[in-house]
């Protein structure tokens, strides 16, 4: 499953500020949190799925493309602003691209790191889809 989220940002004369609680913006408990940064021109990132995580991937700064597949449905979402929060659960595999010079990619997760989650094999994925 994969849905844009639209935080509340609070604005005024000195600027914004979004604020994100765990299990209400943020519709998880908050184990983890990560972010990309600093990458290097044309690169792509990602090309695998995940068999249970939870994640919310915010651009702070910057953009990036998006491009999500759950096997039936596809979609890239281009992320350019703090106020928007790619949500993605469990079997979606995801490609980034497009990442700018300045892009800083906030990443909350709903569980620690574990390679055991990954799937990084896109034939493979697709079996788990169809099953
Ligand atoms: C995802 C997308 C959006 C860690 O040691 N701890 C961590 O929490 C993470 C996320 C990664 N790593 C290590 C594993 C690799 O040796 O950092 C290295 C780079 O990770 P990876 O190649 O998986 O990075 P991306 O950008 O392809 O994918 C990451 C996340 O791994 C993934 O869960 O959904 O960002």
């Amino acid at each position: 499953m994969f849905q844009l989220l639209s935080f509340k940002s609070v604005d005024d004369h000195r600027g914004s500020l979004v604020a994100l609680e765990e299990c209400n913006e943020v519709p998880f408990e908050i184990k983890r949190v990560y972010y990309i940064y600093g990458n290097t021109k044309n690169i792509t990132r990602g090309y695998h799925a995940h068999k249970a995580l939870k994640q919310v991937l915010i651009c702070l700064a910057g953009s990036v493309k998006v491009k999500v597949d759950d096997g039936r449905e596809k979609n890239t979402y281009e992320l350019l602003s703090p106020d928007k929060g790619l949500l993605i659960e469990g079997l979606v595999w995801r490609e980034m691209s497009h990442f700018s010079e300045n892009c800083v990619l906030l990443v909350l997760a709903d569980a620690v790191f574990d390679e055991d989650d990954y799937i990084r094999d896109y034939d493979n994925f697709i079996r788990k889809v169809n099953k």
